[in-house]
């Protein structure tokens, strides 16, 4: 029996049937920061606003000192930034610690842009 010609494609898996990938890149967002700023009152005592500092954002003496001092001179600052969960929480425990101690320490979020 004469043996029939075979074309062999040069290119391999040229029929196509595996391997067919499109290369997209994967839409992986990263989640929205938010912003946690302390406020300045009247009558929250300075040691306090400093032990708050060290307590749930994990500052050392001097850098809660020193934030402390920007609040009251300038009203206000960012004291960290956080994911919404961290920062809502964070929120939550400054409030209900400043409450319970009767003083009128104001913390918020914000959406970082
Ligand atoms: N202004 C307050 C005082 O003179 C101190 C203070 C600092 C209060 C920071 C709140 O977020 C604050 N006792």
């Amino acid at each position: 029996m004469p043996l029939q010609p075979v074309m062999m494609s040069q290119y391999p898996d040229d029929d196509a049937d595996t391997g067919v990938l499109t290369k997209t890149r994967p839409k992986t967002k990263r989640p929205p920061r938010y912003k946690v700023l302390l406020l300045n009152d009247d009558y929250t005592p300075m040691e306090f606003v400093v032990m708050v500092l060290e307590r749930f954002f994990s500052m050392t003496h001097a850098e809660a000192f020193d934030i402390m001092l920007t609040v009251h001179k300038k009203g206000l600052a960012v004291v960290g930034v956080f994911t919404h969960e961290i920062a809502e929480t964070k929120v939550a425990q400054v409030m209900d610690f400043a409450g319970r101690h009767q003083h009128p320490l104001q913390c918020t979020m914000e959406k970082e842009e």
